[in-house]
C-alpha cells in the first residue's frame, strides 16, 4: 500500500489521482492535519496524520502495511521566513521520522521532494547546475539541502531506496497558492479568470525555473518507476521546464485574456527570489531516467486559464 503524506497539499493533491490511477484506487492512503474535506471528491481511504507524531505514523506504517511513502508535508519558503522554527522543525523532524521508520519497517521506496530553493545567490544563474553551490538563503532552503543529505545517508548506510526531485515552481489549478516564493504564477491565473487585476509580489524582470504540476507529476512517477541501478543521483536530481518572468508570464496571458492588467509591487519575497537561480540544467535527470519536459509557457497558460475557467463556472 501506498502512503502519500500531504495530501492536501498542492503536490500531493495530484499525485494522490496519479498514484491512485496507476496502483488502484484503494492501494493509495491519503494522509493530511488537515481534514479530508479539503481533498477532491472521492478521497477515501483518508487518514489525519500529524506526521510529528511517530507513534501515529508507525502505527500507519504497520497498520497498512505500506510499502512507499510519498512524504510531501513541508512549510514552504515564503512562510518559512515567518516562522522558521515550525520550518525547521516540521520540515526536518518529519523527514528523519519517515526516513528511520521506513528503515525500520522496510518500506521498499520513498519519495521527498527537494527544490531549487537549496541553491544561494552564490550559485549559477543561469543554467545552474547538479553539483552547483548550494548556500540556501531561507530556513526552506536549509532544511531542503540538509534533507538531501539525510535522504544519501539513508540511501548509502541502510540501502533505503528514497528518491527526490530538487522542483523549480510548480504551477497547478487543483488549489489556492500556499506559501511559495513562485506562488505569485498561480495567483495571477485566478485573477486572471476572475477578471481582476493582479498586484505581483516580484518586479517584472524576475526570471524563475517553473513548471507545470502535469509536469512534474510525470517526472515523479518516472523517476519512481526507473529501475534503482538507474537512479545514481542520491541527494535529489535537478529538475527544469521552462524559466520565464513575470513580465513574460503577463505577456503570454494578455494574448488570451486581453483586458487582464498586472500592477508590480515586490515585497520580502524579491530577496528570496534573488537568491535563487533563474533556469536549471536538469540533463542528469534526462539522462539517468528519460526525463523530457511536456509543456511550455503557451500550453501550460491554455491548460491553466482553461481549468481555472471550468472551475470557477461550477
Ligand atoms: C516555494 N514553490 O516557492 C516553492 C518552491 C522553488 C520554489 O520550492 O517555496
Amino acid at each position: 500500500t501506498i502512503l502519500v503524506i500531504g495530501a492536501c497539499g498542492q503536490i500531493g493533491k495530484e499525485l494522490l489521482v496519479a498514484l491512485r490511477e496507476k496502483n488502484g484506487h484503494d492501494n493509495v492512503i491519503a494522509a493530511d492535519i488537515h481534514p479530508q474535506e479539503s481533498l477532491p471528491a472521492e478521497t477515501a481511504p483518508y487518514v489525519k496524520l500529524n506526521v510529528l507524531d511517530a507513534q501515529a505514523l508507525e502505527a500507519l506504517i504497520v497498520d497498512q502495511q505500506i510499502t512507499q511513502i510519498y512524504h510531501l508535508a513541508a512549510v514552504l519558503s515564503a512562510k518559512g521566513e515567518s516562522n522558521p522554527t515550525l520550518a525547521w522543525d516540521l520540515n526536518m523532524n518529519s523527514l528523519l521520522s519517515v526516513l528511520d521508520l521506513s528503515v525500520k519497517h522496510k518500506v521498499n521506496k520513498v519519495f521527498w521532494p527537494s527544490s531549487i530553493a537549496i541553491f544561494g545567490p552564490d550559485s549559477e544563474k543561469i543554467n545552474c547546475p547538479q553539483q552547483g553551490v548550494t548556500e540556501p538563503s531561507t530556513v526552506y532552503g536549509i532544511s531542503k539541502a540538509a534533507g538531501e543529505h539525510w535522504c544519501k545517508y539513508y540511501f548509502e548506510k541502510h540501502g533505503l531506496d528514497v528518491r527526490s526531485l530538487r522542483y523549480p515552481g510548480l504551477i497547478s489549478y487543483t488549489g489556492a497558492p500556499g506559501g511559495g516564493t513562485t506562488d505569485y504564477a498561480v495567483d495571477i491565473f485566478h485573477h486572471a479568470v476572475q477578471g481582476k487585476p493582479y498586484t505581483c509580489f516580484l518586479s517584472e524582470e524576475t526570471a524563475l525555473p517553473m513548471m507545470f504540476m502535469e509536469d512534474a507529476i510525470h517526472a515523479t512517477l518516472q523517476l519512481m518507476d526507473a529501475p534503482a541501478e538507474n537512479v545514481h543521483i542520491r541527494t535529489a536530481y535537478n529538475l527544469g521546464a521552462l524559466s520565464f518572468t513575470p513580465q513574460e508570464l503577463a505577456a503570454e496571458i494578455k494574448s488570451q485574456v486581453p483586458e487582464f492588467v498586472v500592477n508590480y509591487a515586490p515585497d520580502f519575497r524579491q530577496a528570496i527570489a534573488d537568491s535563487w537561480p533563474s533556469s536549471i540544467d536538469d540533463s542528469a535527470a534526462r539522462k539517468d531516467w528519460g526525463w523530457k519536459p511536456a509543456y511550455d509557457l503557451k500550453a501550460m497558460t491554455t491548460e491553466m486559464l482553461e481549468n481555472l475557467l471550468v472551475l470557477q463556472a461550477n
